[in-house]
């Protein structure tokens, strides 16, 4: 018989578990062979679908990002909300970082968040985790709007696909289909406490003035093998390192 999960994960075409390389096709090959930098868990069934490949945090820096939320946050705020969960890379580690009363996972892609519950499940944490599904703006504004005050917002947005490389400074004002200033001009009415997850090459001078507090905002880059894979960027919240 199988289980709930089973049945909808069954309904989803679209997530997958390759576990043969030949199975994989040549666009996310180079992510596959990043696998468990992924997901370390990869082989217990972590489920996919093909585009979450291009912009799955991978498992240490998620960690990583979820301990300087944990360090920079007041301690009046008791809940995280991720606003584009994906399959659930940033949301398990929030969850596991154990420093949140709940967190809150919107995601507007219905089979990826399927592969996210499930992918939560086989790290244990899916009872600390309330999934939304839909566009996230929509959701903050009409359903979660009273938590605010005791929220951070963590956002790891589509950059656009991934030839956003390809400028040597990624213009933050285009990035499609949100540019920064949408983003934090939709979530600055709930909370002042927003983490951000952009490209390495984003542009400081815009970050620099989309800051309207007086709190530092800090960028920090994540970096594996010597490289930075990406930077995070902290607005009202304090950390430390
Ligand atoms: P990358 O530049 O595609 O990979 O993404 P990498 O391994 O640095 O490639 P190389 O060509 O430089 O060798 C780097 C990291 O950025 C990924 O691990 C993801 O965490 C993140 N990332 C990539 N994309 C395209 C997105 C995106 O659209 N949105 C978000 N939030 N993260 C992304």
């Amino acid at each position: 018989m199988p289980t709930a999960l089973e049945k909808e994960t069954d309904s989803a075409s679209s997530c997958k578990h390759y576990d043969d390389a030949r199975q994989v096709p040549w666009d996310i090959k180079k992510y596959y062979h990043q696998r468990y930098s992924l997901f370390s868990k990869y082989d217990d069934g972590i489920l996919m679908t093909d585009t979450a490949w291009y912009g799955v945090t991978p498992e240490p820096v998620a960690n990583m990002v979820a301990q300087h939320v944990s360090e920079g946050a007041p301690a009046s705020k008791a809940v995280l909300i991720d606003c584009f969960a994906g399959v659930g890379g940033n949301t398990i580690a929030f969850a596991l970082s154990g420093r949140w009363k709940k967190v809150y996972a919107i995601e507007k892609d219905g089979d990826a968040l399927i592969c996210g519950k499930n992918n939560a499940r086989i790290y244990g944490v899916e009872h600390l985790i309330s999934w939304y599904h839909g566009d996230c703006f929509e959701v903050i504004k009409n359903e979660l709007a009273p938590l605010g005050q005791y929220s951070v917002v963590f956002a790891s947005p589509p950059w656009g696909g991934p030839g956003y490389s390809t400028d040597p400074v990624f213009d933050l004002s285009t990035m499609q289909p949100y540019s920064l200033d949408a983003i934090l001009g939709s979530f600055r009415p709930i909370t002042q406490e927003i983490a951000i997850f952009l490209p390495r090459t984003s542009d400081l001078q815009q970050l620099a003035n989309a800051n309207h507090s007086l709190k530092k905002v800090k960028a920090i880059h994540y970096c594996m093998e010597g490289a930075s894979k990406a930077m995070c960027v902290y607005f009202g919240l304090f950390t430390s390192s």
